[in-house]
């Protein structure tokens, strides 16, 4: 007696190769997740006081000194607030923000950042 073996053949499940296009733009170059800057406050400084930066990304601003310092947009239109020493606060970065700002306790002490387009 002959045993016929009858295979069947399962039936491929084809998974579409889905690749995540949320992480890439219609040029397909990656686009970059928000990214996080420090700037620390020390001798009266911001340190670095040129930054590039997205939009979406996050500055912080941490005070080492033993003065108070704040991070204020030339506008007005964000402000970190008192900063005493060792503490700090953040902002995101949105579109068309001011990008210098100064400190409002010692004018002279001034910084900016430059925001770069996103690729998306
Ligand atoms: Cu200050």
């Amino acid at each position: 007696m002959i045993r016929r073996l009858f295979i069947r053949k399962a039936a491929a499940a084809i998974a579409a190769a889905t690749f995540p296009a949320s992480y890439l733009s219609l040029s397909g170059r990656a686009i970059a997740r928000p990214r996080r800057h420090r700037v620390e406050i020390e001798g009266f400084r911001f340190t670095p006081d040129r930054l590039e930066v997205a939009v979406g990304d996050t500055i912080t601003w941490i005070n080492r000194d033993i003065a108070p310092h704040t991070a204020t947009a030339t506008d007005g239109g964000w402000n970190t607030g008192e900063l005493v020493k060792d503490a700090e606060a953040s902002v995101t970065v949105v579109s068309g923000m001011q990008t210098t700002y100064f400190c409002a306790f010692h004018p002279m002490m001034k910084a900016r950042f430059s925001i770069t387009p996103k690729d998306q």
